[in-house]
């Protein structure tokens, strides 16, 4: 059967991680690269542990790229952190320089270049803003073709967002991060022809990470991989945390497993609504992960990171 090309882009994130550990273990998906966003992280231990854990799983043919993206709305220190935490974990530590290569063009340049040089269209997994991908579209116009679909973590259709009102002054709470880190990427990206396939907070917050999940994980924590993804769900316990980019992940894997339903969406691009996917009869078609078997998709990963 031949595999699914893919570009994964992520920023950095705990969750992003997780998400990096369960795409590296499907068998149908051809990963032509990693591209880090410098959104909910600080880049450089970002792009490490994402070297180290492509090591750990011997997936060290993926090359990891570091995007030079700037957004709009810097995402809180205190969600940023973690990454020093990850890139720092013993079972990520053993070797003195990761083997899996680091790009040396910036991660947009990158992308914009496999894109160009792809046989046939490539999906895009998205876990973080889409500042990467718009930026990728800047450099080559001609790319957009090469899109087969766009997949992303991001949006908030008819629930509330999840940028917090008191901590981020002036909003209305209606945004969803990855939009809000920076709205004109996004809608640069909503202005192309290109499928776009999101994974809401309309969705992901189906997925709470309870106590029950995490001691499902220490279990099986005779499994590297699960260790590894139990200590990354260790260091977000004190906070509200969802699997979100895991979820939006899963639909690469089991699209079986998920309802999609098809929205008309605009990007509010300023003021107190700034990165609100809003539903807009006459906006941008594009379609959304709008149910999903929980059984199975906890079945799924607890699987995929028996590793
Ligand atoms: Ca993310």
């Amino acid at each position: 059967m031949a595999k699914l090309p893919l570009i994964m882009g992520h920023d950095g994130g705990v969750d992003d991680f997780l998400s990096v550990m369960l795409l590296m273990g499907m068998d149908h998906v051809d990963v032509k690269g990693i591209v880090v966003t410098p959104a909910d992280t600080y880049i450089k231990p970002a792009v490490s542990a994402t070297r180290k854990i492509l090591d750990l799983m011997g997936r060290n043919e993926a090359p990891v790229a570091e995007s030079t993206v700037r957004g709009i709305n810097p995402f809180p220190r205190a969600f940023r952190r973690d990454v020093f935490s990850i890139d720092g974990f013993p079972i990520l530590n053993h070797r003195d320089e990761p083997l899996t290569p680091l790009v040396k063009e910036p991660g947009q340049n990158f992308m914009a270049r496999l894109l160009k040089e792809a046989a046939e269209p490539v999906t895009i997994l998205e876990t973080g803003p889409l500042t990467t991908i718009a930026a990728a579209l800047e450099i080559d116009p001609g790319i957009e073709s090469k899109i087969k679909e766009i997949v992303w973590m991001g949006g908030a259709l008819n629930v509330p967002g999840n940028v917090d009102r008191i901590m981020e002054g002036g909003q209305d709470g209606s945004m969803e991060w990855n939009v809000y880190w920076d709205p004109i990427g996004a809608d640069r990206v909503w202005q192309t022809s290109i499928p776009i396939t999101i994974c809401p907070l309309d969705l992901t917050n189906n997925v709470p990470i309870t106590p029950a999940f995490v001691r499902r994980l220490g279990r099986q924590r005779q499994y590297p991989i699960s260790d590894l993804a139990g200590m990354c769900y260790a260091l977000v316990l004190h906070q509200d945390y969802f699997a979100w980019d895991v979820l939006t992940t899963t639909y690469i894997g089991k699209p079986e497993m998920f309802q999609l339903r098809e929205w008309e969406t605009v990007i509010i691009t300023d003021g107190p609504s700034q990165g609100r996917t809003l539903v807009k009869p006459g906006g941008r078609k594009i379609k959304a992960l709008d149910k999903v078997d929980l059984e199975q998709f906890y079945a799924y990963i607890f699987k995929m990171w028996s590793r």
